[in-house]
C-alpha cells in the first residue's frame, strides 16, 4: 500500500485544509490547492445550492484538485452526499459522525473518501467500508472533538489500519507536521491556521482573537450533551459553562450556540459568537497568504527533521 498521500491526491505538499464551517469557502480552499496543498470546501449546514455554486465557483478559480468536507449531521448531508458525485469531485472528507451509507456509490463514482476520525475502532470501520485514507484527529482540535490526543491517537490508528493516516489537531506550523510525521502519519490536517489566512473570509475581529491567543484561551463546551466542540472563551462560554455546571438542559444550551458560528464568522460578533479554535492558536501571531503559510510549514517540517537528526545524533551514540 503506497501511503504517500500526494500521490493518492495528486498534490504537491502533504497538507490538507480543515474543513471548517462558514470559513472554509471556496476563496480558502483555491488558495490552499492553489499553493500546493488540497482545499477543502465545507458544505457545512449549507443548501445543497450553495454548496454547488461553492464547487462551480472553485472549478473556475484552479485547476488543481479541491475536496469538499460533509458533515454529516447537517439535514442536507443526503443531497450533498449526491452533489458530489454529480460534480465530479475528487475528494470528500466527513466530519461529525459515519459516511459508511454514502461510501459506496462515492468510491464507485471513483471519488477519494478520507474521513476524520477519532478513535481506532472508528478508524477500522472506515477502513473496512473502503475509505481511501483517515485524518486521525486529536483532542486539540477546534471544533467538535473525540478524547483521545493528537499524540496519543496517531501511532495507535497508524498500526491498526492500512491505509494512510493523516494526522489534525494542534498542527500549527512546520515542527508539528515534522511531529505527527514521526509518529507515523503520512500528512498534516490543518484549520486554524488557514482560518487566520489572508484568503480567508473570517471577520477581522476573530482573526484578531486567534491571532492574540494564548496557550489557554481555548475551552470545550457541550461535553454534557454528547457534543464537545473547542473554541476560544468568551462570553457565550463562560455562559455556556456556567449552566452546564447548572444542569441545564440540553434545549437551553443550543440556544446560546444558534447561529453563534456564523455570528463569528460574518458579522465579527466574538462576545456571545461561537469562536471555534483549536489549542495551537496560542502559536499563530500572524497572518499570511495560504501559499507563505504552506511554504514556510514546509521550510520548517524540513528543518526540523534534518536538524534533528543531526542535534539528537549523541543521545544513540554507544
Ligand atoms: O467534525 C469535526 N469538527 C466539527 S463539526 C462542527 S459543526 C458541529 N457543531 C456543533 C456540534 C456538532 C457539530 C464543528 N466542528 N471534526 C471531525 C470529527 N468527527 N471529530 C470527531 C468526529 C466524529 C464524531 C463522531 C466522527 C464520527 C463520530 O461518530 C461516528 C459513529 O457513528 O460512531
Amino acid at each position: 500500500m503506497n501511503h504517500n498521500i500526494c500521490d493518492l491526491l495528486n498534490i504537491k505538499y502533504p497538507i490538507i485544509q480543515g474543513g471548517m464551517a462558514w470559513v472554509a469557502e471556496h476563496r480558502l480552499a483555491v488558495a490552499v490547492s492553489n499553493a500546493g496543498g488540497i482545499g477543502i470546501i465545507a458544505a457545512g449546514n449549507a443548501d445543497v445550492s450553495v454548496v454547488r455554486e461553492e464547487i462551480r465557483k472553485a472549478k473556475e478559480m484552479t485547476d488543481k484538485p479541491f475536496g469538499v468536507n460533509v458533515m454529516l449531521i447537517s439535514p442536507s448531508a443526503p443531497e450533498i452526499a449526491e452533489l458530489l458525485i454529480e460534480e465530479k469531485v475528487k475528494v470528500v472528507t466527513t466530519g461529525a459522525g459515519s459516511p459508511e451509507k454514502y461510501m459506496p456509490k462515492w468510491k464507485e463514482a471513483g471519488i477519494k473518501v478520507i474521513p476524520v476520525i477519532s478513535s481506532v475502532a472508528f478508524a477500522m470501520r472506515m477502513e473496512k467500508y473502503g475509505a481511501d485514507g483517515v485524518i486521525a484527529e486529536g483532542y486539540e482540535a477546534g471544533g467538535h472533538i473525540g478524547e483521545n490526543t493528537t499524540m496519543a491517537l496517531i501511532p495507535q490508528v497508524v498500526d491498526a489500519v492500512n491505509i494512510p493516516v493523516i494526522a489534525a489537531g494542534g498542527i500549527g506550523d512546520g515542527r508539528g507536521l515534522a511531529a505527527v510525521l514521526m509518529l507515523g502519519a503520512s500528512g498534516g490536517q490543518i484549520g486554524t491556521r488557514f482560518l487566520v489566512a489572508k484568503e480567508s473570509i473570517v471577520h477581522e475581529s476573530y482573526k484578531e482573537r486567534i491571532l492574540k491567543a494564548k496557550d489557554i484561551d481555548t475551552v470545550v463546551t457541550g461535553r454534557s450533551t454528547g457534543h464537545p466542540v473547542r473554541g476560544l472563551r468568551n462570553s457565550m462560554t463562560k455562559k455556556y459553562l456556567q449552566m452546564e455546571k447548572e444542569g441545564t438542559t440540553f434545549e437551553e444550551l443550543e440556544l446560546l450556540t444558534v447561529g453563534g458560528l456564523r455570528n463569528a464568522v460574518i458579522d465579527g460578533d466574538v462576545k456571545n459568537g461561537t469562536l471555534m479554535a483549536g489549542q495551537i492558536a496560542g502559536l499563530i501571531s500572524k497572518e499570511q497568504s495560504c501559499k507563505e503559510i504552506i511554504n514556510e510549514i514546509m521550510e520548517e517540517a524540513r528543518q526540523s527533521i534534518f536538524e534533528t537528526r543531526v542535534s539528537s545524533a549523541s543521545i544513540f551514540e554507544e
